[in-house]
């Protein structure tokens, strides 16, 4: 009895919170994108599970484990980092986004779209967002916070591994980081 009416009020509860998450979500896509571009259904690096499994779990496993997680994090801001100083600059976090949507628009075989230009300058708003000394230095610190807070908000039953068995409730954790 008390568990079955723990699991309705979590479920309530994640209910609740996906829809003010989602009412919350910043109108800026729908607002600038001309209404017969179809946004892509999964933006690379874009929220909710299905996407952060697609972006991280490199041996398709169906698991990420923190590791994997981190381990991937540091070699995409590495790879970022082209000119090696250490942070990434707004072109290089840029370049390094468009690169994965260029993959996997081609991966869906579509050619480039409003959506994609919508997403590109999605992307330099969201430095602008992570970017938080606002300092155009985008450091490893700064990434890691933010992957911190993204782990955490997926894996919500907290045993270290984002996978299907954790119930979604906070796709909009990591848009939501300030
Ligand atoms: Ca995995
Ligand atoms: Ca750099
Ligand atoms: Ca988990």
């Amino acid at each position: 009895m008390n568990i079955r009416n723990t699991t309705t009020t979590f479920t309530a509860l994640a209910a609740a919170l996906l829809l003010s998450a989602c009412a919350g979500a910043p109108p800026a896509a729908s607002g600038t994108a001309p209404n017969q571009a179809p946004q892509p259904a999964q933006p690379a690096g874009g929220h909710g599970l299905k996407a952060f499994m697609g972006s991280y779990d490199a041996n398709r496993d169906g698991a990420v484990p923190r590791a994997e997680f981190d381990a991937i994090r540091q070699q995409r801001f590495r790879a970022a980092d082209t000119n090696g100083d250490g942070v990434l600059s707004e072109a290089e976090y840029v370049a390094e986004y468009e690169g994965r949507l260029k993959r996997q628009y081609f991966d869906q075989g579509r050619q480039p779209d409003a959506a994609y230009e919508n997403n590109i300058k999605q992307a330099h708003v969201r430095f602008a967002i992570v970017n938080r000394a606002r300092d155009g230095r985008f450091t490893q610190a700064e990434d890691r916070a933010i992957a911190d807070k993204t782990f955490k908000g997926l894996d919500t039953n907290g045993d270290g591994v984002v996978s299907a068995a954790d119930p979604q409730r906070t796709p909009a954790a990591r848009g939501n980081d300030d």
